[in-house]
Parts: C-alpha cells; sequence; structure tokens
C-alpha cells in the first residue's frame, strides 16, 4: 500500500497544452502558417489547400491574448510548472530563413514572465505537431536532411533567447508517432499511402539528429538546462500467453521503445536495425550523425500516457480498437473512454517500471487526462463541471504514479493533458475536453471563451497543495 506522501517534495505538478491547440492568433505577430492552418480536422481527414475558416485552431482558445488570464488560473491550482509549446512558424515564419521573427520571441518573453510572476517553471516544447507549412510544401518536411538544419538554427535562437529562464526542454513532441501520423508529426507532406519506408525512417533518422544537435546547442548556450526526448507510451500486452503473442507484443511495443533506446543510449538498438532491413530500408546515415547520437543523449525522458493495447500473432483475432494516434488491438477486460480509448491506470506504472529499468533516467510524464463531453451547470450562482469522472481518471493514474515511485522510479513531475480546455489533436474538436478549466467555446465556433473553474479546479489544487496526500486509494 502506497503512502501518497511518497511523491518527492521538489515534484513537478502542473499541467499541458501545445502552441496550436491554445494560442489562436494565426496569422498575427508575423507568425507564418503551420501544418496545423490545412488540418482542419486533425487527422481524420486530408490537408486543405490553404486555410480554412472551419479550422478551430485559427482562434483556438485565445491563448495569445488571454495568456496573463491563463497563467494567473494556474497559479490559483498551485501549478509547479506549466508544459507550452513554441510554435516554430511564429519563430521563423518559414522555416528558413536565417533571422528570426522578433515579434514571435516577444510574445514568448511575455508568457515566461507571467510564469515566473507566480514561481511557474516553464517546460517547453520545441516542436509540437507544428511543422512550419513552407518546410512541408517545399522540403516534403523531415524526409528531406536540410531540415536538420533549420531546426537546429530554430534550436539555438531559442536556448540564446530563453536558455537563462527556461530549464526544461522537450526537443520533439510524441516523437514516435511519425510512424501513424506523417504530416502531424513529421510535416511529410506525402500522403501516408505513397509515403515509401525508406522516406519515413530517414524522416526519423533526421529527427533524430536534429533533436541532437538541440541538446548539443543547449549545452553550449544554456548550460543549465536540461534536454529530454518525448514518446507516446504504449504498453503492449500480449492477449494471451502464447509465447507467439508474447513475441508479436514485443515487436509492436518496441516500434515506440526504439525511440527512447536512441535517445538515451545514443546508437540504433540490433532489433530495429533488423526491422529495417526485413523491410528493405537502406538509411543514408553518416559517421557525423552517428558520433552526435552517440555524444548527445538525453537528460530525461518524457511520455505521454492514456491508454494500453494489446497485440496477437493471430490475426483472426487481431480487433482494432479506436484510440490516440496508434490505436492497437482491444484489451477485453478494459473500458474505454467516449472516444474509444481504453483506460487502463495500472499501466502508467507498468510503463514508469519498464522505462526507469531499461534507460535509469528520471521520467516525467508530461501528458495524461481523459477527454470527455462536458456539460455546463449553475451550482450556488456560479457556471461550473461536476466532472467527477476525470477526477477519478486522474486520481487512479496518480495513485498509480505513487505506487511507481515507491517502486524506486525516478519522476520528475506530472503535466495532465490540457489542463485548460483546448482544441483536441487528432480530432480537431473542443467537445473533446481535458481540461480543469472550462473553456465557453463549442465546435461550431460559437461562444464566448470565457472561462469557468470545473469541480476538478478545486481537486486538483488540494491534490498539489497536499503534496499528493488528498489522493483517494
Ligand atoms: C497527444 C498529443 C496532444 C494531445 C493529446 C490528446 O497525442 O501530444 O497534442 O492533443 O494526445 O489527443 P487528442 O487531442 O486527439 O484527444
Amino acid at each position: 500500500m502506497t503512502n501518497s506522501s511518497i511523491f518527492p517534495a521538489d515534484f513537478l505538478w502542473g499541467g499541458a497544452t501545445a502552441a496550436n491547440q491554445i494560442e489562436g492568433a494565426y496569422n498575427e505577430g508575423g507568425k507564418g502558417l503551420s501544418i496545423q492552418d490545412v488540418m482542419p480536422k486533425g487527422i481524420t481527414t486530408p490537408r486543405t489547400e490553404g486555410p480554412t475558416d472551419d479550422n478551430l485552431k485559427q482562434v483556438a482558445i485565445d491563448f495569445y491574448h488571454r495568456y496573463a488570464e491563463d497563467i494567473a488560473l494556474f497559479a490559483e491550482m498551485g501549478f509547479k510548472t506549466f508544459r507550452f509549446s513554441i510554435a516554430w512558424s511564429r519563430i521563423f515564419p518559414l522555416g528558413d530563413e536565417t533571422e528570426p521573427n522578433e515579434e514571435g520571441l516577444a510574445f514568448y518573453d511575455r508568457v515566461i514572465d507571467e510564469c515566473e510572476k507566480y514561481g511557474i517553471e516553464p517546460l517547453v516544447t520545441m516542436s509540437h505537431y507544428e511543422t512550419p507549412l513552407h518546410l512541408t510544401e517545399t522540403y516534403d518536411g523531415w524526409v528531406n536532411r536540410d531540415l536538420i538544419g533549420f531546426y537546429e538554427r530554430y534550436a539555438r535562437v531559442l536556448f540564446a533567447r530563453f536558455g537563462s529562464r527556461v530549464k526544461y526542454w522537450l526537443t520533439f513532441n510524441e516523437i514516435n508517432s511519425v510512424l501513424h501520423a506523417p504530416l502531424m508529426s513529421g510535416g511529410i507532406n506525402t500522403p501516408k499511402d505513397q509515403l515509401s519506408k525508406t522516406d519515413l525512417y530517414q524522416a526519423i533518422h533526421n529527427e533524430l539528429v536534429a533533436s541532437a544537435l538541440a541538446t548539443k546547442a543547449a549545452r553550449e548556450l544554456a548550460p543549465n538546462a536540461q534536454v529530454g526526448c518525448m514518446v507516446l507510451a504504449m504498453p503492449t500486452y500480449p492477449l494471451t500467453p502464447d509465447p507467439d503473442d508474447v513475441m508479436a507484443s514485443l515487436t509492436t511495443e518496441r516500434t515506440n521503445l526504439a525511440f527512447g533506446d536512441i535517445h538515451v543510449r545514443g546508437e540504433y538498438p540490433g532489433y530495429y536495425l533488423r526491422s529495417l532491413r526485413d523491410q528493405g530500408v537502406e538509411l543514408a546515415i553518416t559517421d557525423e550523425d552517428r558520433a552526435l547520437l552517440k555524444e548527445y543523449t538525453v537528460d530525461f525522458v518524457s511520455f505521454s500516457y492514456y491508454m494500453s493495447i494489446a497485440e496477437t500473432a493471430d490475426e483472426s483475432k487481431r480487433v482494432i480498437g479506436e484510440g490516440n494516434i496508434m490505436g492497437g488491438v482491444s484489451n477485453p477486460t478494459l473500458q474505454a473512454s467516449e472516444w474509444g480509448w481504453q483506460i487502463d491506470p495500472v499501466g502508467l506504472r507498468v510503463v514508469l517500471n519498464q522505462f526507469w529499468d531499461r534507460w535509469q533516467k528520471p521520467l516525467f510524464i508530461v501528458e495524461n487526462g481523459l477527454g470527455a463531453k462536458d456539460k455546463l451547470v449553475e451550482v450556488d450562482g456560479q457556471k461550473t463541471v461536476l466532472d467527477d469522472y476525470r477526477i477519478t481518471y486522474l486520481n487512479d493514474h496518480l495513485v498509480q504514479v505513487g505506487e511507481a515511485i515507491d517502486d524506486g522510479v525516478e519522476v520528475m513531475g506530472y503535466t495532465p493533458w490540457g489542463c485548460i480546455d483546448l482544441v483536441s489533436a487528432s480530432t480537431a474538436q473542443l467537445s473533446k475536453r481535458y481540461g480543469f478549466i472550462y473553456v465557453d467555446r463549442n465546435d461550431d465556433g460559437t461562444g464566448t471563451l470565457d472561462r469557468y473553474k470545473k469541480k476538478s479546479f478545486g481537486w486538483y489544487a488540494e491534490v498539489i497543495s497536499s503534496n499528493g496526500a488528498s489522493l483517494t486509494r
């Protein structure tokens, strides 16, 4: 039985967001277009030619203009950290310029000022599904090696400008999701069904080298900064004890684990090389790439965790469920969210232990949460949402984090996803809400954009102030 005071005194409680899902102001402040401006329906439909009015992300929740109000609410909950991303196309509107856009940099200065005002530690994602559109259309995104240099330039600008004020950096959001969503994750314009395996794995290689170069830049320009990778974690269980199912689940899981292995150990694992060979993929890798990967490994591993999946070698039993960007075989022992994501708190303890055993690097849970439809009601004259389902989900996951800490796992912090309602990534909906703070905006774009505290707001504030002691086991 865990004692929840097991959370370390300096545990980084907070919340997580991404620029394209909260900022809006898609064409203000000198910002260039990003891939999100042509993805009005997330990954559910093909990209559009140009920006369209039905794209909720054009306004999102208007964080660009309301950041001070929002960060004040985070402070009221007692946040120790706030995860946000910097929109690459605010800093380099096209992506391949040599000089950054000062207005974009100044915006993030203001956001960081607000965080500092409340002693909130910024946790910055440098690329969260926001490749500048020009890089997608002109270079085919990360398939092209030129992006390594553009990203390194961008990273150097960020570390030079913010490196003394921002300690925690993540290079690429859910880097492994490029396997499933090449446009959103890798800025790759070639449609997925026409993309060759070689181009896909070359894009992955290019991102990994760029990540190492960013770490190198941090070492030079921001010696106090810590650079982490960010992977989409999805524990994969064998559907049955049949050894073929066990091997199948290991093989599927390794498609994700490979990214952490390379980020942490600095080299391609044997099973990954074999998989490339089996798929007939030959990568262009230079000796310099190898040296960079080896020398500039990450300081910590961060990950998102929403669900687990199962795997089987028996094709007739491979029933693919919905869920996250990846999906996978459904686990008959678990219940799912309204969007079909299977809910598995124990899976979070499994992942924490697995990653710790494997890498011995501090772990940061930078996304977790329940996307659900909320109903705004009035209680004592105040508008609110009675989101007990969200409280239960988060409570049960945090209890498992406590268990993992008790197991000896080093966990740096916890930033649940969408701490304020935002536009969802996969389906681009506002009705799929994750927040402690309700934002009055609907899927058709109507709404006042006013903010209201949900029941979970007070619940999370108590969890933070008690350092986890208030959790219910
Ligand atoms: C992750 C992404 C986030 C986020 C979250 C929830 O994959 O890093 O950007 O949105 O999942 O997914 P969704 O918004 O599709 O519900």
